[in-house]
């Protein structure tokens, strides 16, 4: 089945070969939901599976992703034409004063992959654009900080979101490799995860999509 190709090739990170399944998908007039959920989610699933057991690692995933955004490049008019709407948005960015942001890529794709719209705010992204972003509609404000010094900036962004009034609009997750748990507790984020794959499934559960 051409969806599964598509799943495979983005599995194996295989740009072209996941261009082409797409093209033939259209061309044999398959939806593009059908495509997206049957070939890029199925696929992107294998690939954070095999990446939370350590069978995969940060380049796989970044090459399954690549070859995931041919295929989503040759999608996206097509959903925009359909009005096919993005289970939910997520706005995501490194907070302040960092600029490390190969695992906020990752997990931005994971979640593109898992169709979320993806609002990327990118990196040193202070406290008001992330406000901004919650005012523009994001349902899921995710904070990305691989810096000890900058994990405070996080803790700022949800009290200036509070202060904005639009906390309660929003589900706030943080991540980045000196964020716990415990601290996303002790500064009132709604969940944490400790990689891109397991950020999806919080951000569903989170979202309840
Ligand atoms: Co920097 N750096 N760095 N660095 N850097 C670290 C983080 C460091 C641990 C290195 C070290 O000293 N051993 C250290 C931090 C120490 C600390 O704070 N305790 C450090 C430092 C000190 C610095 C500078 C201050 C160095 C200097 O200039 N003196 C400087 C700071 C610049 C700044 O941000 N203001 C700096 C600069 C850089 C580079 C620019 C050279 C480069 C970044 C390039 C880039 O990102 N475009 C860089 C890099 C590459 C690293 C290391 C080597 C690798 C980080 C990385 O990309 N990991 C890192 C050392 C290390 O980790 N071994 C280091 C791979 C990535 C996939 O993992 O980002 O953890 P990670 O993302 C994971 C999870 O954490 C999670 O999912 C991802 C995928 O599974 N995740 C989330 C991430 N965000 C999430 C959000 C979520 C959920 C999960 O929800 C929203």
């Amino acid at each position: 089945m051409i969806v599964q190709e598509l799943a495979n090739a983005i599995i194996e990170g295989k740009r072209d070969a996941a261009a082409d399944a797409t093209r033939r998908a259209l061309e044999a007039k398959l939806p593009a939901q059908q495509i997206i959920s049957e070939g890029l989610i199925a696929g992107m699933s294998v690939v954070g599976d095999r990446f939370k057991r350590n069978e995969y690692y940060v380049p796989e995933v970044l090459i399954a992703a690549r070859a995931m955004h041919a295929s989503l490049d040759l999608l996206r008019p097509l959903l925009a034409e359909s009005g096919v709407q993005p289970v939910a948005t997520a706005a995501i960015g490194t907070v302040k004063g960092d600029l490390h942001d190969i695992g906020k890529n990752l997990v931005a794709m994971m979640l593109e992959g898992a169709g979320f719209g993806i609002m990327d705010l990118g990196v040193d992204v202070k406290p008001e654009t992330f406000v901004a972003a919650a005012q523009d509609g994001a349902h899921l404000i995710c904070l990305s900080a691989l810096l000890t010094t900058t994990m405070p900036a996080m803790a700022e962004t949800i009290k200036a979101l509070e202060s904005a009034g639009v906390r309660s609009q929003v589900k706030v997750m943080i991540g980045g490799a000196p964020v716990t748990q415990s601290y996303a507790d002790e500064i009132k984020a709604d969940g944490y995860a400790p990689d891109a794959a397991t950020a999806v499934d919080r951000a569903k559960e989170l979202l309840a999509v």
